[in-house]
């Protein structure tokens, strides 16, 4: 039997949680499917040794509620994955939303209905619910991807994606383990690994620039402080390009006096986290700027290893935070520990997976288990995982697939996908910035338009075409004024087969975005169609 809800939503991570609990609060009803067991998205997925979150902890957290924020109190600088798990948990008790959500149940398709403008939602489990509106919180990176290795199969060791971690322990020791990965997950995992693992080999094929992280444990009195800022915080993050308490960079690299650039760099260097980054204006703007922090960073990898040899193969020549800035701990100076083997796979790629381990061109690496760090298939991956229908039948997937443009309004939604919102879709500056921030942001617009339209009467909402290629050429044209376009990453969904190869991320801040949300709803949500009744076709 089909159940009528007003609003369907899909997961229950950050964003499933907050959008849950925004529409009960806002008199709407509610259905939240979340396929795994509980709340907690790519947290509660992302278990594997050394998963961490790169953005402080008490600014990786829900500001919505200066009461909620209280109550949590942060153990460390940079949070791990348990403590985010049991935030998202305590999060979701605090505000009593698990009465709407169904677990272990996965959406599998969602069709417009024309004649009753609705959405019609079927789980795997054979659930079929009717909804006014279909919001998606499937998160940007939640779909692994694993590289099509010849031989993949053949492998008789354990293997695993950092992204699907098993919920036990894997236990490493006395064992020889392959990780195939340099990005976030890769460099996260390798010293964690290595600290029990009998060998360690790392299959590297782009080096990465790395910061410390610089973790450490709150004391009693800075976890205060931090409770006590909250109203500072909260204001500077609203207006802040990246949803962190950073001001907005003032300073060109290339027009700062060597000293003082120096000076700069090293305290960001001595005090971890995403300082560096944000430390200048033009750091991925202009090539001879990033040059500059890429030496820089070159000449911290080369000041660490011990092997020249090992150093020269460490050594990163892309454009630094063009692909995702990472934060590590230890993790340069495993490759000083005799157990640790770098291969270079520029030098020697991976020819097969074989029944013992992994064989590149040069030779065989037997081993017992295998760590897939290789990523996801970001931003659309998962939306297109759901079989999702707009009008006249038009499937998302023929939208999307096969090398066709990827188009968005705002990140918010889709022409032809009436009453269909994306928390963190594609063109949204999500990824690139603090990602709760940009989650509130999105959840609380996405609510105040439901507001709207209920006021109004209004029964449908739907980008025009035309705003939609405005937005999407503006998303391209503000990539291709950077260096982001120049490096191959998930930003521009080079790491995955057949993918469009696009820029999928609005690079104008979180601050700008707010501004042009905001706006486009006070002229009445301009750009969008609002139909009273259904939208004749
Ligand atoms: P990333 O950042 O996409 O890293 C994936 C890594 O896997 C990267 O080093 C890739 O090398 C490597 N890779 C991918 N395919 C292959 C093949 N075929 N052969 C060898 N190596 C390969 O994923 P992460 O999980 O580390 O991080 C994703 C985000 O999750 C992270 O930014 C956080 O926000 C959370 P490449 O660089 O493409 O040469």
């Amino acid at each position: 039997m089909t159940q009528y809800v007003d609003a369907v939503v899909i997961g229950a991570g950050f964003s499933g949680i907050y959008m849950t609990y925004k529409l009960h609060e806002d008199g709407f009803s509610v259905k939240t499917f979340e396929k795994a067991a509980g709340v907690g998205g790519v947290w509660n997925v992302a278990r594997y040794p050394g998963a961490r979150c790169d953005s402080d902890s008490f600014y990786y957290n829900f500001m919505f509620s200066e009461d909620l924020y209280k109550k949590w109190s942060w153990s460390k600088r940079f949070a791990g994955q348990d403590e985010i798990l049991s935030y998202l948990n305590f999060v979701a008790d605090e505000l009593d939303v698990r009465q709407y959500m169904q677990f272990n149940t996965e959406v599998k398709s969602a069709v417009w209905n024309e004649e009753h403008s609705m959405w019609h939602i079927t789980t795997g489990k054979g659930d079929e619910f009717a909804a006014t509106y279909l919001i998606s919180g499937v998160g940007c990176l939640s779909t692994s991807s694993i590289p099509n290795f010849k031989g993949i199969a053949d492998f008789q060791g354990q293997s695993y994606h950092t992204g699907e971690w098993p919920h036990t322990d894997v236990n490493f020791k006395g064992k020889r383990v392959g990780v195939i990965g340099t990005g976030s997950s890769g460099v996260q995992s390798i010293p964690v690994i290595a600290e029990t693992a009998k060998e360690v080999y790392v299959f590297q094929r782009t080096p990465q620039y790395s910061v410390p992280t610089r973790n450490r444990s709150f004391t009693h009195e800075e976890v205060e402080q931090f409770k006590n800022e909250f109203h500072s915080a909260r204001r500077i993050m609203l207006t802040s390009p990246s949803g962190l308490p950073i001001p907005k960079a003032t300073k060109s690299i290339v027009e700062t006096p060597e000293e003082e650039r120096n000076t700069i760099l090293e305290n960001a260097w001595d005090k971890g986290g995403m300082i560096l980054n944000n430390a200048f204006n033009d750091i991925t703007i202009n090539e001879k700027s990033n040059e500059l922090v890429s030496e820089f960073l070159r000449n911290k990898i080369r000041a660490k290893i011990k092997n020249p040899e090992v150093a020269e193969d460490l050594l990163p020549y892309y454009y630094y935070a063009t692909k995702r800035p990472i934060l590590d701990t230890n993790y340069h100076d495993t490759y000083n520990q005799e157990h640790v083997t770098l291969v270079n796979l520029q030098q020697q790629p991976i020819e097969c997976i074989t029944k013992n381990g992994i064989k590149t061109t040069e030779k065989e690496y037997p081993l017992d288990l295998i760590v897939f760090a290789t990523g996801y298939d970001a931003m659309t991956g998962t939306l297109l995982k759901l079989d999702i229908k707009g009008r006249k039948g038009l499937s998302l997937r023929d939208k999307w697939q096969n090398g066709k443009k990827v188009e968005t309004y705002l990140g918010l939604g889709l022409a032809g996908f009436p009453n269909f919102f994306t928390i963190t879709g594609p063109q949204s500056p999500s990824v690139l910035t603090n990602v709760p921030s940009a989650i509130e942001q999105h959840v609380e617009w996405i609510s105040d338009c439901l507001k709207y339209m209920r006021q109004h009467h209004l029964k449908t909402i739907e980008p025009t075409e035309d705003a939609q290629r405005q937005w999407s050429k503006d998303c391209t044209e503000l990539a291709h004024n950077t260096l982001f376009t120049k490096t191959a990453s998930w930003y521009t969904g080079s790491n995955i087969d057949g993918k469009s190869p696009d820029f999928l991320i609005y690079l104008g801040g979180l601050d700008n975005y707010r501004q042009i949300c905001n706006k486009v709803s006070q002229q009445g949500y301009k750009g969008y169609v609002l139909g009273v009744n259904k939208i004749q076709v």
